[in-house]
């Protein structure tokens, strides 16, 4: 079974690693690159690395990102430089970031690095970033507009945000090799990952929805799992950025979203009451336990999705 899933960071990749215990190298994920930046001059890609290294079992499994065992000897000898490290990058981390930087600077696109960097790691899924184009989140606080990761780690996700915006996103295309895996997808599934900063940029890229419903049509589901449990986001501050953008912060609001371009909503069993008013809006739902803590859960999970979503093939 060919899956393709649509990803953010932490919650993205703990489905991600799911789904890769489940159906390995047919495992395809798509990964949001609108909150990438640069630092000390090196390209950092947050949820791409997120997902690789948690794929790879690197990841520091309690903070979500980065890697385990890590040491900071550097962002240290980088705060005596008097460097700005409110973002932190471990020692073995930037080893990641330099190869990245010089191979996409030598000409080289992200999509075909990003796939030299997973293989040495031993991933077995491939992992691809949504553009090879540069695409940045930016959100709108009482204090402006912010670079996201300006918003996310140096403010703590603090500020109210009244818009979002992704900048660049009307010059970025589709890379080929996505274009082709979503071509042969069987599932799509979105990942229970931030609608609007995490998914938001993927969908947003030109072309790409116009990919899912290629695939729809073509008889393969699209299936998106709610990262709001019980009117809460698990991780992040998602809830709150429905809340502030107008929308409801529950599954029922997340669904919204996706109306139009899923088959299957994915709901925790404390949402089981918001079924039927999911179910108005022209997609079947799976309620579920979603909430994963465990190797066990996040497989149960994902097996459930294939489960749910293959029999809509059928
Ligand atoms: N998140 C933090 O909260 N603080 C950090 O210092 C930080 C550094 C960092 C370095 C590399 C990396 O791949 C991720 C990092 N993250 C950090 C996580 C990242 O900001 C978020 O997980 C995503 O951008 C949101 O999806």
């Amino acid at each position: 079974m060919r899956v393709v899933a649509l990803a953010g960071g932490v919650g993205g990749a703990k489905l991600a690693q799911g789904l890769q215990s489940t159906v390995g190298r047919d495992l395809t994920v798509v990964v949001n690159t609108a909150d990438d930046l640069e630092r000390h001059g090196l390209l950092v890609s947050p949820d791409v690395d997120t997902v690789m290294y948690t794929l790879a079992g690197l990841a520091d499994r309690e903070q979500g990102w980065g890697l385990a065992g890590e040491s900071w000897n550097a962002s240290e000898m980088l705060a005596r430089y008097g460097e700005e490290t409110w973002f932190r990058l471990g020692d073995s981390d930037l080893a990641t970031h330099i190869v990245r930087t010089y191979r996409v600077r030598g000409g080289e696109l992200l999509a075909d690095v990003t796939l030299r960097l997973a293989a040495p790691l031993g991933v077995s899924a491939t992992v691809l970033p949504m553009t090879n184009d540069r695409v940045r989140t930016q959100v709108r606080t009482d204090d402006g507009w912010l670079d996201f990761q300006d918003y996310f780690v140096r403010l703590r996700q603090e500020p109210t945000v009244h818009e979002v915006r992704f900048a660049g996103i009307e010059r970025a295309t589709v890379p080929a090799r996505v274009r082709g895996e979503l071509g042969y997808a069987e599932i799509v599934v979105i990942a229970p990952s931030n609608p609007i900063v995490s998914i938001g940029p993927i969908l947003a890229v030109p072309g790409m929805r116009e990919l899912l419903a290629a695939a729809r049509r073509g008889g393969s589901p699209v299936v998106a799992v709610s990262p709001i449990v019980g009117g809460r986001a698990l991780k992040g501050p998602a809830d709150r950025m429905l809340a502030s953008l107008g929308h409801e912060a529950t599954a029922l609001g997340v669904a919204r979203l996706y109306e139009g371009i899923i088959d299957l909503f994915v709901v925790d069993r404390v949402d089981a009451g918001l079924a039927p008013e999911i179910e108005g809006l022209g997609m079947k739902v799976l309620v579920t336990d979603t909430v994963m803590t465990d190797d066990a859960s996040r497989a149960r999970l994902a097996g459930g999705v294939l489960e749910s979503a293959a029999e809509l093939r059928a």
